[in-house]
């Protein structure tokens, strides 16, 4: 590994080599080294990432519902955030609200650009409102919001005053903020604890409360969970943000347990509402038969109650025979196969699960955005340096709520789970769970997964719409670990059930052997076709 290291930075001029060097390491999963991770990208290197406002608004407010999400902005970043991700949700009934299908936008022109666009966004916010009479509102903020100063604040207290009865409020989510989408989940998690999280006090009951944060129903993957804590007999209050309403954020403080899925874009909210509300958090990860089976023992195991946690080994022991079966056909084929995964902030840790339950191995990884807690664990977080791009994004100062500040476990409770193995507001991130020489590469460049499929030769890529085809021509077959390819669920155990055969599918067509890759000699593929025809 260290030569292919060496062989992916050689070509790069010495300055530009010597900044990548601290972004592809070497794993030690016991003397975890440190990623260079969330800093600004080399312009002109080509990497997977997006920008702050697709992590705000396409990313975190996207899969909710019945909030008319009004994008302040030129009409392309409207349009090209219209129904890119799979998010799915189930409205209530024919009539209940869902805006997700339309494409809210200011439509600003080069006059709004001048004059300012300030009165073109009150008369669009008046015109949602009359069409639809929503429970609320957002403006997102695009790049020239910010260049021109548009206060999309100021305009959304003085709607929400005009209006009366629709919650209204703004994000400085502009593309440029923060070096990466990850920003914008930043952004997002602060304006929807401010302006809504707390605003219903109702009790609506339930014995096992919980939210579940950071689970974006990609494929459907929430719905899946949904099944298994219903069978359980917990209760969901609120989802962020996958097949949610802004009535379940609305009422979300009332849970009594934060449940994560995807740690980079959400571990705010955990944190603010556990010190305004007393709400503490769990790491999980539904992704993976295993895990999924380990994820609803622990929350069982937080709320110690004897009854809950047998339900629950009934569900797993009810669950689990179809997986096994689907493991025991498709692992002879899928065993030894190799893997790489560069996604997101979360999925390329989450997905290693699923690919060692088909005895594959993950021969390098790394997130676009994420940072250094979510590769080496949270325990580095205090020694994270704090530069310029970072300090641009709104750090919320808050309290405990005077009223409604209730610690759901004294410290010494929550101690003792602890001290008992249930890890409590923590999170150990990727590396830990990858095999030491394995490459770690944070924001990869379209040049270094070139080269290391060139090297390596896995047997299936994992990445977005961006990377596939590249790839795919290079007779590889790429799993797009975003939109899961219009297949999915992935969660849960019918999701692993679904990702063992597809995956077997994909490493095992033959049609890969037909392609030439380029670094291959001319004729080599001719010669892999002549056999596989005879
Ligand atoms: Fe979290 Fe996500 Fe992801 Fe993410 Fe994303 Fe996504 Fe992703 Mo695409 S919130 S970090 S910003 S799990 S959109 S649902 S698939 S890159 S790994
Ligand atoms: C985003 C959304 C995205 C893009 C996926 C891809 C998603 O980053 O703005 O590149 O294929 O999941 O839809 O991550």
């Amino acid at each position: 590994p260290s030569a292919v290291r060496d062989e992916m930075l050689q070509k790069y001029p010495p300055k530009v080599a010597k900044k990548r060097a601290k972004s592809i390491v070497l794993n030690d999963p016991e003397e975890i080294p440190q990623v260079q991770a969330n800093t600004r990208t080399i312009p002109g290197i080509i990497t997977q990432r997006g920008c702050s406002y697709a992590g705000c608004k396409g990313v975190v407010l996207g899969p909710t519902r019945d909030i008319v999400n009004l994008v302040h902005g030129p009409i392309g970043c409207s349009f090209y955030a219209w129904l890119t991700r799979r998010n799915q949700t189930r409205p209530d009934g024919p009539e209940g609200a869902n805006y997700m299908t339309y494409c809210f936008s200011t439509d600003m022109q080069e006059e709004h650009i001048v004059f300012g666009g300030e009165k073109k966004l009150k008369q669009a916010i008046q015109e949602a409102y009359d069409l639809f009479h929503p429970k609320a509102i957002g403006i997102f903020s695009t790049c020239p919001v910010g260049l021109i100063g548009d206060d999309v604040h100021a305009v959304a207290r003085e709607m929400r005053e005009t209006l009366g009865d629709c919650n209204i409020f703004g994000f400085s989510c502009e593309g440029y903020k923060g070096v990466s989408q990850s920003a914008g989940h930043h952004i997002a998690n602060n304006q929807v604890f401010k302006h809504v999280v707390g605003l219903d006090d109702t009790d609506k009951g339930g014995k096992f409360k919980i939210n579940m944060l950071g689970e974006y129903n990609i494929g459907g993957d929430a719905f899946e969970i949904e099944r298994l804590l219903e069978k359980c007999g917990i209760t969901l209050v609120a989802s962020f943000s996958g097949n949610s309403t802004i009535g379940q954020f609305e009422n979300s403080h009332t849970a009594d347990l934060n449940v994560i899925m995807c740690h980079r874009s959400i571990n705010y909210m955990a944190e603010m509402m556990e010190t305004k509300y007393g709400i503490p958090w769990m790491k999980v990860n539904f992704i993976g038969a295993e895990a999924s089976a380990k994820s609803l023992r622990r929350i069982a195991r937080y709320f110690e109650d004897d009854e809950l946690m047998a339900r629950v080994e009934e569900v797993i022991a009810e669950e689990m025979p179809v997986v096994r079966s689907v493991v025991e056909d498709v692992y002879p084929r899928t065993k030894g196969k190799l893997a790489m995964l560069f996604v997101g902030g979360s999925r390329a840790h989450h997905y290693q699960e699923l690919f060692g339950e088909l005895g594959m191995e993950t021969l390098s990884a790394g997130y676009e955005f994420g940072h250094r807690d979510d590769y080496e664990g949270r325990r580095v977080i205090p020694s994270i340096k704090i530069d310029a791009d970072t300090k641009n994004i709104e750090e919320l100062k808050v309290t405990a709520d005077p009223e409604r500040y209730r610690p759901r476990k004294s410290e010494e409770d929550l101690a003792r789970l602890k001290e008992e193995g249930l890890d409590i507001r923590e999170y150990e991130g990727m590396m830990p769970d990858m095999k030491k020489g394995t490459l770690v590469i944070d924001d990869i460049s379209h040049y270094e997964s070139e080269k290391l499929i060139e090297l390596y030769k896995p047997d299936i890529f994992c990445a977005g719409i961006k990377e596939k085809y590249v790839v795919q021509k290079m007779g590889v077959p790429l799993k797009q670990l975003h939109s899961y390819d219009y297949g999915g669920p992935y969660a849960g155990f019918t999701g692993a059930v679904n990702f063992y055969k597809d995956i077997d599918r994909m490493v095992n067509s033959r049609v890969w052997k037909l392609i030439q890759a380029p670094w291959e000699e001319d004729g080599a593929a001719l010669e892999l076709e002549a056999s596989y025809v005879t």
